[in-house]
């Protein structure tokens, strides 16, 4: 048994030596991250005490009610992260626009992308949530971070990571050296090292997908679904369906057990397919995250990290997991979108 106890910070100063031009300022800038996650982490465990159950009355950029912890949690991200001298700008799925490091404040060289409080309609429930971010460089010439440095491909991003309040809370990041994950010990308020150098099964037998949109999905993610039931898996297991509703909670579940999440597009409108979820601080990171274990993520048609981004809140289908489980949905949706039907 590996009986050796190490911190996060001491993780990222041992990870600092991989990387011989670092001047440290990653390391800080990740430091600063893990003080907003333990707050959030702590609140978010006050929910059903505290006075942040409920909604705020307002919506955010996409329509969507606003939680009370949604809004705590960006605030205090965007507190923890102001002032460090890391960052050049940063944006926030609850900010319609660009977010600017306040004129008061050094200016750096990375950009912060982040989804403060991912399913959060969950809060309220008390089914587990999580935060979500991905890190870039700034390309840009000037001090001030622009809208052009967050719109740079996934394939681009220096680190990414998420923190799952569930059980207990986890963070698990990677700077495409691997991914490892830290659980948070609320004795002693740190980030161990619990789960080192991810790697997540070629397949799984796990299918996480909202079932109740079957009738809006293409037909290549219809007969995909339709092949998986009553059958077993290549790991000789038959297959589970498990959706809990969360992004980041279901990702987790299935890049240590092995799975496939998928989010397609609805197709109501077959002219206007209509995705949900987040190129810039949902795909993207999660994406990073899954291919560094080993995994695969895609649209069915693409790779997701390839994605050249237009906007700041675009959407995209998103499939990812294990890589044998995503190589054979790309075979169905594509098949389907080329009119070879395929069987079950
Ligand atoms: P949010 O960012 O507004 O919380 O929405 C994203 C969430 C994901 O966590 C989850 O995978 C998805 O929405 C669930 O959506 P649905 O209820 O349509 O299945
Ligand atoms: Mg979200």
């Amino acid at each position: 048994m590996n009986t050796r106890i190490v911190t996060i910070a001491r993780h990222l100063v041992d990870q600092e030596k991989n990387f011989p031009e670092a001047t440290g300022e990653f390391t800080s800038l990740m430091w600063d991250l893990t003080i907003a996650f333990k707050i959030i982490s702590k609140e978010v465990n006050r929910a059903g005490l505290a006075q942040y159950l409920g909604l705020t009355g307002e919506e955010n950029v996409h329509g969507e009610k606003l939680q009370k912890l949604d809004v705590f949690a960006h605030e205090t991200i965007f507190r923890a992260m102001d002032h460090g001298g890391h960052l050049c700008v940063m944006a926030s799925e609850e900010d319609p626009g660009i977010i600017a490091i306040p004129s008061k404040f050094k200016k750096g060289k990375y950009v912060l992308l982040y989804d403060p409080l991912d399913g959060s309609s969950n809060i309220d429930v008390n089914v587990s949530i999580g935060s979500i971010f991905s890190i870039l460089r700034k390309r840009t010439s000037g001090p001030d971070g622009t809208l052009d440095d967050c719109l740079q491909p996934g394939t681009e991003q220096v680190a990414a990571g998420y923190v799952v309040y569930g059980s207990s809370t986890m963070l698990v990041y990677t700077t495409c050296q691997g991914v490892n994950g830290f659980t948070l010990d609320p004795e002693i308020g740190e980030f161990l090292l619990s789960h080192p150098h991810i790697k997540t099964p070629e397949y799984g037998s796990i299918y996480s997908i909202n079932e109740g949109y079957s009738a809006e999905w293409d037909s290549g993610t219809q007969q995909y679904i339709h092949s998986l039931k009553g059958q077993k898996s290549p790991q000789g297991k038959a297959y589970s369906m498990r959706y809990i509703g969360s992004l980041v909670a279901d990702f987790h579940r299935n890049l240590l057990q092995g799975g496939i999440f998928l989010y397609p597009a609805s197709c109501k409108d077959p002219t206007k397919p209509k995705p949900k979820l987040r190129l810039l601080y949902e795909a993207n990171p999660l994406s990073l995250i899954v291919e560094q274990a080993g995994g695969r993520s895609s649209t069915g048609a693409q790779r997701i990290l390839e994605i050249v981004p237009t906007s700041l809140h675009q959407r995209v289908p998103l499939v990812l997991g294990s890589a044998g489980d995503v190589l054979t949905y790309e075979k169905f949706f594509q098949g389907a979108a080329s009119g070879i039907a395929r069987s079950a």
